[in-house]
């Protein structure tokens, strides 16, 4: 189990962190993603043999906000 926080540009109220928090979600081997607003971070604890840090970082861009 792999465990990550990325730094997140765009994320501005609720809507955002509930785009990016079930879109997260939605990936297999992702046992939880939490976004902290205020900091604009997103941590993430993944199995990293079903996914991928990078899947992870596209799935956040492809919600249209900015892995930094
Ligand atoms: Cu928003």
């Amino acid at each position: 189990m792999m465990n990550e926080t990325l730094k997140v540009q765009g994320m501005s109220c609720a809507h955002c962190v509930n785009a990016v928090e079930s879109s997260v979600g939605e990936l297999q081997g992702v046992s939880s993603v939490k976004v902290d607003l205020g900091k604009g971070e997103v941590s993430v604890a993944y199995d990293n043999s079903k996914t991928s840090l990078n899947q992870i970082q596209e799935t956040i861009e492809d919600q249209g906000y900015d892995v930094v």
